[in-house]
């Protein structure tokens, strides 16, 4: 077997480029300050992402970590608390922002496999009004879950989270960096998943292939305190209307294309689960992403299966001693799905 020359990027779909109408778009935007108010490109964006998402109002921000930080500091004062998954993005990859930036506490509670919080977990993390303690201000829940399989939870779920959330006088932030593949896997409007929900950012940048941005939706008056937020991290661009015209040709163009990366995540699946030494969890991707692990039989740990995947062009993201995560995406063709398989085959055998 030759070594490639073109690479096969499975480590995230946030490595996706723009696509040529995107660059296209990008270099004739209408643009103005849009800390003003006035890029034309960006004002669209938010309006549509909101309306997609069936919200009052959207507000751009250069990434997902930011749309979390500012939608948590929006909804808490300094020592609340916020319910948040052990495996949850931002528990684990934003640097601790919500802790250092904000003064929020996390409450961990356990995530179920499949992503959720079991409502009797959230109940009991509920703080009494007790001057001992924080006040608890927010449940923040994760679709699709990155860590959980990149599963996708239902809207009755969702819709459970909420009830359960707001009787105790709680809001329900939702990081739904990848909600479009959620729709897309449960065959719903996104609407119905963010419906129940206070506040949700969601990524243009990760299968959506726009090369930067998030967007944070909710109540008018919810999006007036982190357009503030935004402001205090640094995060009011100027001639932002550049990075939006890719936003807008992602939604349109994008969007309707997701259930493709997730047929391909599915024969991902199937051919790995093939190769003696892997073990595939879970078995039936449910949306982009496929994790996996070596059987105790395999002689060799992740990085060394990494490092020689990568001498042939495939390129997998290391997620534990012995797991990796395979993402699949735009620019992941059925080809790209036969070359990870076989190269997967002769890596293991030639290790092994
Ligand atoms: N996730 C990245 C890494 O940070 C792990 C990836 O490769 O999957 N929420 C979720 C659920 C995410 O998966 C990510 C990025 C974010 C938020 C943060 O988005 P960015 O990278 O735009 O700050």
């Amino acid at each position: 077997m030759e070594a490639r020359i073109e690479i096969v990027d499975l480590r995230s779909d946030t490595i996706t480029q723009p696509t040529p109408k995107m660059r296209e778009a990008m270099a004739i935007a209408d643009v103005g300050d849009d800390v003003y108010g006035e890029d034309p490109s960006v004002n669209k964006l938010q309006e549509m992402g909101a309306d997609m998402l069936g919200k009052e109002a959207g507000l751009f921000v250069p990434s997902g970590t930011m749309g979390n930080l500012a939608s948590i500091l929006a909804h808490c004062n300094r020592g609340d608390e916020i319910i948040l998954g052990n495996l949850a993005h931002t528990f684990l990859y934003e640097a601790g922002g919500i802790a250092a930036l904000g003064g929020v506490h996390s409450y961990l509670i356990p995530n179920l496999p499949d992503g959720r919080l079991s409502l009797t977990d959230i109940q009991q993390a509920i703080r009494p009004n007790d001057p001992h303690m924080p006040v608890t201000r927010a449940v923040c829940i994760e679709n699709t879950h990155n860590r959980c399989g990149g599963a996708a939870l239902t809207v009755e779920y969702t819709q459970s989270v909420a009830d359960l959330a707001h009787a105790n006088g709680l809001v329900l932030h939702l990081d739904g960096a990848r909600i479009f593949n959620a729709a897309a896997a449960l065959n719903v409007d996104p609407k119905e998943l963010t419906a129940p929900v206070d506040s949700v950012t969601f990524c243009l940048s990760k299968g959506l292939c726009a090369p930067v941005g998030s967007i944070i939706c909710g109540s008018k008056d919810f999006i007036k305190r982190a357009h503030r937020i935004r402001k205090q991290l640094g995060g009011g661009m100027r001639q932002a209307g550049i990075l939006a015209a890719a936003g807008i040709v992602a939604l349109h163009e994008i969007v309707p294309h997701l259930k493709e990366d997730h047929e391909r995540a599915r024969k991902l699946a199937l051919g790995l689960a093939e190769i003696s030494g892997l073990i595939i969890k879970p078995e039936k991707p449910a949306t982009n992403m496929v994790y996996l692990c070596l059987s105790d039989s395999v002689p060799l740990n992740a990085e060394q299966v990494t490092r020689a995947l990568k001498d042939f062009g495939v390129l997998i993201g290391a997620v534990g001693p012995r797991h990796f995560r395979l993402v699949t995406h735009y620019w992941i063709d059925d080809q790209a799905i036969e070359i990870t398989i076989r190269t997967f085959e002769k890596v293991l055998s030639d290790l092994s």
